[in-house]
């Protein structure tokens, strides 16, 4: 700091102490962001622990870009962790965030289960959980105030029971094999068990090999090879996620067959590149599943902090593309 001058005239050192106090005021109110009170002066910013899953898939990355870009229209501080697809870290992450005794905590649970004690621990200590996108298997419903993100049992019903019209006039079987996303997570459970309810009342249509590609290309593209060489009759792939079928696009070409025309493709999320195949006929059906959370995120954290009331389930809306929509809706897409 500047040393003050005993030769100034009175109002110029009288001028030079309000502006130190003003400065010092205003560096103390950003530096310590759970004071409270102090509206308008920066103090009172929420700030939001939030551990992400990873950045496994395209649907990810605009998830992340939407809450970030959220956070910062909504003026709450953002401490954001990328777990690289492993519980472990985020646990570590959620323990961080209970030190350092944030507002708000919010995550995308990567897998179901294995939640109880480190979301009791943020109970105790007196921060409000928000569970975003994927879901907890927990039975302790007060562990958390409340879950945003889609109906994945509903994405796989609607993929299964498009396959069953689609397929309504096949004679023989029809072989379809299974991308499922990260194992023991809501989404790979979730879009299972929907897609086999909706074509369970037509033997013809069969699951002749299920396996996880981990919402990866390139588990996407290794686990397809490995289905085209143990399957010589491959009529649909029903892949969990778009990133996943893209992989499997190399694999089918690679193994001399025709995707979209051979092999039925059908996957979920609608990202664009996943639209694009869909408008050239390398897909035929997507159900959408969207990942512009940020927004209703951080009204959610705001409500919560502010001890208000809030739904325990928020459903995302949702819809479906087939080649002819996806061109359509393809210049508008923002992910
Ligand atoms: O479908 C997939 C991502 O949890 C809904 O995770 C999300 C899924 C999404 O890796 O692409």
């Amino acid at each position: 700091m500047r040393k003050m001058r005993t030769s100034l005239r009175p109002w110029r050192a009288a001028a030079t102490a309000l502006a130190t106090v003003l400065l010092v005021g205003s560096v103390a109110a950003c530096g310590n962001s759970d004071t409270g009170g102090d509206a308008g002066s920066g103090s009172d910013k929420l700030v939001l622990g939030f551990s992400q899953v990873g950045a496994e898939s395209g649907w990810r990355t605009a998830n992340t870009t939407s809450i970030k870009e959220a956070a910062a229209e909504a003026g709450i501080e953002l401490k954001f962790d990328d777990a690289q697809q492993k519980q472990e870290n985020q646990i570590k992450a959620i323990r961080n965030y209970i030190q350092q005794k944030v507002d708000v905590i919010a995550f995308s649970p990567v897998v179901e289960s294995g939640w109880d004690t480190v979301l009791k621990e943020a109970k105790d200590a007196g921060i409000p959980v928000i569970l975003t996108d994927r879901a907890v298997d927990s039975a302790d419903k007060s562990l958390y105030k409340t879950f945003l993100g889609s109906d994945f049992v509903k994405e796989g019903r609607l993929s299964g029971e498009w396959l069953v019209e689609n397929k309504k006039s096949a004679t023989g079987p029809v072989n379809i094999v299974e991308l499922q996303g990260t194992t023991g997570s809501a989404p790979a459970n979730d879009r299972k068990k929907g897609f086999a309810e909706a074509i369970a009342a037509n033997p013809n249509l069969k699951i002749v090999a299920s396996q996880s590609g981990d919402f990866t290309r390139a588990g996407g593209k290794q686990v397809m090879e490995q289905f085209l060489r143990a399957n010589p009759k491959i009529d649909v792939l029903f892949a969990h996620n778009d990133d996943m079928g893209l992989g499997a696009l190399e694999a089918i070409t690679a193994a001399g067959k025709t995707p979209g025309k051979d092999i039925t493709i059908i996957t979920i999320d609608a990202v664009k590149d996943g639209m694009q195949a869909l408008a050239d006929g390398k897909f035929n059906f997507i159900a959408e599943c969207s990942p512009l959370l940020g927004p209703q995120l951080m009204d959610l954290a705001k409500k919560v902090h502010a001890g208000e009331e809030v739904p325990p389930r928020i459903e995302t809306e949702e819809t479906t593309f087939t080649p002819e929509q996806a061109k359509e809706a393809l210049p508008n897409r923002k992910y």
